[in-house]
C-alpha cells in the first residue's frame, strides 16, 4: 500500500503546522549563527536539531500567567518551544545583537536566554541545570492552588549528572506530596565535547526516575509525531494525577555545541529533512510548497535583521536594571536602594 494522509494520528493541518514552525525555528537559528560570523552578534548557543520535539511541546503548553497555567524552566536550546508558543523571530535577533529592544533581557543576556512573564517562562540561566532544582518551587504552588497547570523543566544529558537533577526527582516525588512536573532530558549525546558514553553508564537517563516511583518514557525526539504522542500522554497524566513524569527525548545537535566550537553543520539526523520526506510521501507537501515555507521565513529573518541593525544598544547606566527584583524601595544590591537604580 502506498503511504496516505491516514498514516498519522495527527490531522494533516497539524502535520503541516509542525513543519512550518520547525522550519521557522531552524531559519531563526541559522540566522543567529550567521550573525556571529557577520559581526552582528557575539556568542551563539541554541537548539537546531531539537525542533521535532520542541515544536510539539510549545504547541501543547497551556500558555498564560500565574499558577493556573504552565510554568517553563528551560535551557538554552529551547528556541523552538518559544517559536511554537508564538515568540517573534525579531526578538531573538534583538537579543543576539544585544540591543535595548530585546524583550527578554534588554540586550543584557546572550541569545536564547528567554524570559517571558506573561507566559510563565522563567528566566533561562546559562549556569546549567539549576532549573531542575527550581522547578519544584512553581509546581508546589500549582499543587497547592489546584487546577491543571503543570511545571515543565528541560535540560541536557550532561547536566543531568549534576545534583540539581536528583533534587528535582526527590522533591517531585515525596510520598503524599508529589508534584505536577514534566521532567525532560534532551539527550544529544554530548556535554560540549564529552561524549555521554564517557559520562554515563546509562543512556536512558529517564530510568533514574524509576527508584523515585516516577513514571518515565523515552522518545525519538527527531520524530514530531512520536514526540507529540509522548508529550500529550505525559502532560495529560500530570494534569490529571498531579504527579511527576520524566521523559527523555533523543535529539540531534546539528551545529555543534555553540559558536565557541565553530557552529559548523555536522552530520547527524535532521528532523526537518525526515519530516519533509514523510509529508511528501503522504501527499501533503510538495517540494515547491516546502521551498516556499523556507523562503517565507528567510525573508522574514532578513527583514528583521535589517530593522534590528537600526535599533539602539542599551545605555551603560542600565547595567544594574533587573539584577534583583524591584520591590518596595528597600535595599537592593550592594547597599543601593531600588529607588537609586535606573529602571530599564
Ligand atoms: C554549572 C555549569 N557548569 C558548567 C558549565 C559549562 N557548560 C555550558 S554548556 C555545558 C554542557 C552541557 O551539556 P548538556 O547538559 O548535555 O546540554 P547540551 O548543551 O548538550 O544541550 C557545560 C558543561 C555551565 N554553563 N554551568
Amino acid at each position: 500500500m502506498p503511504p496516505s494522509t491516514q498514516d498519522s494520528k495527527l490531522e494533516p493541518e497539524l502535520q503541516l503546522r509542525l513543519h512550518d514552525l520547525m522550519v521557522k525555528s531552524r531559519v531563526l537559528e541559522e540566522t543567529l549563527i550567521s550573525m556571529t560570523k557577520s559581526g552582528d552578534g557575539y556568542f551563539w548557543i541554541g537548539g537546531p536539531g531539537e525542533e521535532a520535539f520542541n515544536v510539539p511541546l510549545g504547541l501543547l503548553v497551556d500558555k498564560g500567567e500565574g499558577p493556573a497555567h504552565d510554568y517553563l524552566h528551560l535551557h538554552y536550546r529551547s528556541s523552538a518551544i518559544l517559536v511554537a508558543m508564538g515568540a517573534q523571530m525579531i526578538d531573538s535577533i534583538r537579543q543576539m545583537r544585544s540591543v535595548a529592544t530585546d524583550p527578554y533581557s534588554g540586550g543584557r543576556n546572550f541569545v536564547n536566554h528567554f524570559s517571558v512573564h506573561a507566559w510563565n517562562v522563567v528566566p533561562v540561566s546559562p549556569t546549567i541545570e539549576v532549573q531542575y532544582a527550581m522547578a519544584p518551587g512553581t509546581a508546589r504552588v500549582q499543587k497547592r492552588e489546584g487546577g491543571t497547570g503543570i511545571t515543565i523543566v528541560n535540560g541536557g544529558d550532561a547536566g543531568a549528572a549534576e545534583g540539581d537533577f536528583a533534587t528535582c526527582l526527590n522533591w517531585s516525588s515525596r510520598p503524599g506530596q508529589e508534584l505536577p512536573v514534566l521532567i525532560l532530558v534532551d539527550h544529544n549525546k554530548y556535554g560540549i565535547s564529552t561524549p555521554s558514553t564517557e559520562q554515563w553508564h546509562l543512556q536512558d537517563i529517564s530510568k533514574r526516575a524509576e527508584p523515585f516511583g516516577i513514571r518515565r518514557a523515552l522518545v525519538d525526539g527527531n520524530d514530531p509525531e512520536a514526540s507529540w504522542q509522548a508529550l500529550s500522554e505525559a502532560m495529560a497524566y500530570i494534569r490529571k494525577e498531579r504527579k511527576p513524569f520524566c521523559l527523555q527525548a533523543n535529539v540531534s545537535r546539528l551545529y555543534g555545541h555553540s559558536s565557541s566550537s565553530g557552529a559548523a553543520r555536522v552530520d547527524e539526523r535532521d528532523c526537518i529533512a525526515e519530516w519533509e520526506g514523510k509529508l511528501a510521501a503522504r501527499g501533503l507537501l510538495s517540494e515547491e510548497r516546502a521551498k516556499a515555507v523556507w523562503e517565507k521565513y528567510r525573508q522574514e529573518a532578513k527583514a528583521a535583521l535589517a530593522q534590528v541593525r537600526e535599533e539602539p544598544f542599551p545605555p551603560p547606566e542600565d547595567i544594574w536594571s533587573h539584577v534583583y527584583a524591584e520591590t518596595d524601595g528597600s535595599v537592593g544590591h550592594a547597599g543601593r536602594t531600588t529607588g537609586e537604580r535606573t529602571e530599564g
